[in-house]
């Protein structure tokens, strides 16, 4: 399998991708950017999410030490839904009002940090502000999924490198969650066993798409992984979402997103851009024993700090392909080590 093109399933999502390392035989070249030497700058005066500073619509920043939470000033989604249009629908044309909330969380004062850069401690203050938001906006009764990710990196769509994120929690279940969740939900009904389990158990076994692990997470290329360097962290205990772990496990994700997010600034000596996103229950009421919590990372880069990958052609049209194999992806970053780079 390592050198001929083939498709592989993935399970979570019920989709296949297509792998062709023999594409990969060409010369490495190793390109890397040079690590810029300009001291970082600890607070700008025009930064939005900085302490103390202005933000639009005339709010002001507290002068915040740890983790600031506030309501998105452009948020996409709006607690009161207008009811829409009472004229009938045509089947073909459906729309139906979806509420929401949508927040930004501040995860540093010092506005050039980023997780990879942060102290552990630090980064388990973001995993409690995480858990603080998943219970309180979960617990409104109209809520049933709360949607914490990272858009990380000019690449990736983020506004502002300030160590930020956004949680986006919604009146419905939205599609990726949904999908996950049918598909845990069958493997359930059907082995008895969680799918997220097994995967911890298999790849611990076969080990050679492990990033590297902690006594509670484990950080690896999934076997279906679309983007080259796509990871996902996966807790090893069963556990649905962020509250049901305790005060060990909250430390231990800090530590695993710390070490994975320094492998990939070390993989091409820049600060690298991802999308992060954590997977968790939804907030519907249900039991939902199903559910393992889990966080992907998504990032554009394929070959250096500026040859990104291109979803496009085939991959828009028919199914994702990649060239480098999730294996070969893996070795990469377990060969990148720990060390904390500043940039
Ligand atoms: P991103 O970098 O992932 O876009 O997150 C920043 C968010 O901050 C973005 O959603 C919000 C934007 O709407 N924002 C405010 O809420 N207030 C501001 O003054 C500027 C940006
Ligand atoms: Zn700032």
């Amino acid at each position: 399998m390592q050198n001929i093109p083939h498709r592989r399933y993935n399970p979570l999502r019920g989709q296949w991708v297509l792998v062709s390392p023999h594409r990969t035989q060409r010369p490495w070249q190793g390109e890397v950017s040079p690590a810029q030497t300009t001291a970082p700058i600890v607070y700008d005066p025009g930064c939005y999410l900085c302490p103390g500073n202005a933000r639009a619509g005339g709010h002001q920043n507290p002068r915040y030490e740890g983790i600031f939470v506030f309501d998105n000033d452009f948020a996409a989604l709006l607690p009161e839904a207008p009811v829409p249009n009472a004229a009938p629908q045509h089947p073909l044309h459906r729309a139906e009002p979806e509420r929401g909330l949508c927040r930004v969380v501040c995860f540093h004062p010092n506005h050039s940090l980023t997780l990879a850069q942060m102290e552990t401690a630090d980064i388990a203050r973001v995993v409690q502000a995480w858990t603080e938001q998943y219970v309180e906006l979960g617990a409104l009764d109209w809520i049933q999924h709360v949607q914490i990710f990272e858009n990380r990196g000019a690449m990736m769509g983020a506004s502002n490198p300030h160590p930020h994120g956004q949680i986006w929690a919604t009146e419905h279940i939205p599609d990726e969650p949904l999908a996950e969740g049918s598909m845990q939900s069958a493997y359930l009904r059907a082995h008895g066993r969680c799918l997220l389990c097994d995967t911890v158990q298999l790849e611990l076994q076969q080990s050679e798409r492990i990033i590297c692990a902690n006594e509670e997470f484990v950080a690896l290329v999934p076997f279906w992984a679309v983007w080259p360097f796509e990871a996902l962290v996966l807790s090893r205990r069963h556990c649905g979402a962020l509250p049901a772990m305790d005060a060990t496990q909250q430390s231990a994700l800090a530590e695993i997103l710390q070490r994975l997010t320094r492998r990939y600034d070390n993989l091409f000596a820049t600060s690298f851009p991802y999308t992060m996103g954590l997977h968790a229950a939804p907030t519907d009421g249900q039991p939902h024993p199903e559910w393992h919590f889990h966080a992907h990372f998504y990032p554009p880069l394929l070959r250096s700090a500026t040859v990104r990958k291109y979803m496009v052609g085939f991959e828009m049209l028919a199914n994702p392909q990649r060239d480098i194999t999730p294996e070969q992806a893996a070795a990469r970053l377990r060969e990148a080590g720990e060390a904390r780079r500043t940039f």
